[in-house]
């Protein structure tokens, strides 16, 4: 990460919803990981990708796979998973979905299951350590492994889901989106939902999934990542986004990931436009913010900057993120109520007189003149 977020992103209450563990590794962390596994000849650039540079997804891809031969034991994964849970709570983020597909490495000893339980020991042992955040877990299948291996990951996460004292939530659906049919992967996402887990699926990352889309929009998820081929401007379809509206269902945005990853052409032409403007719950993540060299301030700023956000705009995006999280009811109120007790330390009001210069003010227009302008650029 180059130049950190102003202060106001900083200090702005967050929620984060979108994060792959693996993905989310800092450099400084990564530096440890390496100096643990010389062996391996591990340079940091083959672990990350500066900001500014571009990537095909598939290059994106095998990043990942850098990263899984530095994170192969339970040691490694206790060590990463409480560094980014610290990272984020650092950044102001309040409440985090972490998300991560367990592996079992035969080199070293590593099963399924005891990954699951070491990224919980990590959530706990946080907890314990009075980090101040409220993090839960999704599971996740990589689409790559296919139904059998899909199935088993649905089993493991409704064992924790009873067991792990509400840690575990639901379910996440990701992996590199041209490879595998989700039509293959249907009766295992049906069993999660019948099951309790809340479904979060990446959705359209790429333009040749209209059918699939279809198909998963059905079960319906409760939230979808990045959804960037969904809207017929990108070659979508308006079935698509009517399934979507009518269920309301939020989408999880990245916007450096998805600049960086090409599947978007620049940050003006991000999908959060489309969304945003029609009022839909949109909720800003970071997606692998090791990977793309980011964290979530950061994409707030870059949001509120690209499409003329107001503060009060940004703290409203921060603020409906809680009701998109799948998080029990009580938490989210609890959530509601440290984002009012911030409010004010965070937004001035128009009138107030600040005693001290504000620490971000930007001349914008709020929402709906903000709809207006974007209309006025799409003709
Ligand atoms: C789809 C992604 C992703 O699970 O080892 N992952 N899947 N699209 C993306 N956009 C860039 N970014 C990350 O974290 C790394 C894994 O998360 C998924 C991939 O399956 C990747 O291997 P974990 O913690």
């Amino acid at each position: 990460m180059e130049t950190p977020a102003d202060p106001f992103y900083r200090q702005l209450p967050k929620v984060e919803l979108h994060a792959h563990l693996n993905g989310s590794v800092s450099s400084e962390t990564m530096e440890q990981l390496i100096a643990r596994k010389p062996q391996l000849n591990i340079e940091h650039s083959m672990t990350a990708i500066r900001s500014g540079q571009r990537r095909t997804l598939d290059e994106c891809f095998q990043v990942f796979k850098v990263i899984h031969q530095l994170v192969d034991s339970e040691e490694d994964i206790l060590m990463v998973a409480k560094a980014v849970i610290q990272e984020f709570a650092a950044d102001g983020v309040k409440y985090l979905e972490l998300r991560s597909t367990p592996r079992e490495e035969t080199k070293t000893g590593l099963s399924k299951r005891r990954y699951v339980e070491t990224v919980i020991e990590a959530i706990h042992q946080c907890k314990q350590e009075g980090v101040d955040i409220d993090v839960r877990f999704l599971v996740a299948i990589d689409r790559r492994n296919g139904t059998k291996v899909a199935m088993e990951t649905v089993k493991l996460a409704e064992d924790f889901m009873l067991s792990s004292n509400g840690v575990v939530v639901g379910l996440d659906l990701s992996g590199d989106p041209t490879v595998g049919h989700g039509r293959d992967l249907l009766p295992a996402l049906q069993k999660a939902r019948n099951c309790g887990l809340k479904l979060a699926l990446h959705l359209s990352e790429i333009p040749s999934q209209k059918e699939e889309s279809e198909l998963l929009l059905d079960l319906p998820p409760d939230r979808i990542g990045h959804g960037t081929f969904l809207h017929p401007e990108v070659g979508g379809s308006d079935t698509l986004v009517d399934k979507v509206c009518k269920q309301k269902i939020p989408i999880e945005l990245c916007l450096t990931s998805n600049v960086t990853g090409q599947t978007v052409p620049s940050y003006d032409q991000h999908h959060f436009k489309y969304w945003y403007t029609r009022g839909h719950p949109c909720v800003l993540c970071t997606d692998d913010k090791g990977v793309f060299c980011t964290d979530l301030s950061q994409e707030y700023q870059l949001a509120a900057s690209t499409f003329r956000l107001s503060q009060e705009d940004v703290w409203d995006l921060s603020q409906q993120a809680i009701h998109c999280s799948f998080a029990p009811e009580p938490v989210k109120q609890q959530l509601e109520q440290k984002w009012a007790k911030l409010r004010p330390v965070c937004l001035m009001s128009d009138t107030d007189e600040p005693s001290t210069p504000p620490l971000f003010y930007m001349d914008v227009p709020s929402r709906p003149a903000l709809t207006s302008v974007l209309e006025k650029e799409n003709g």
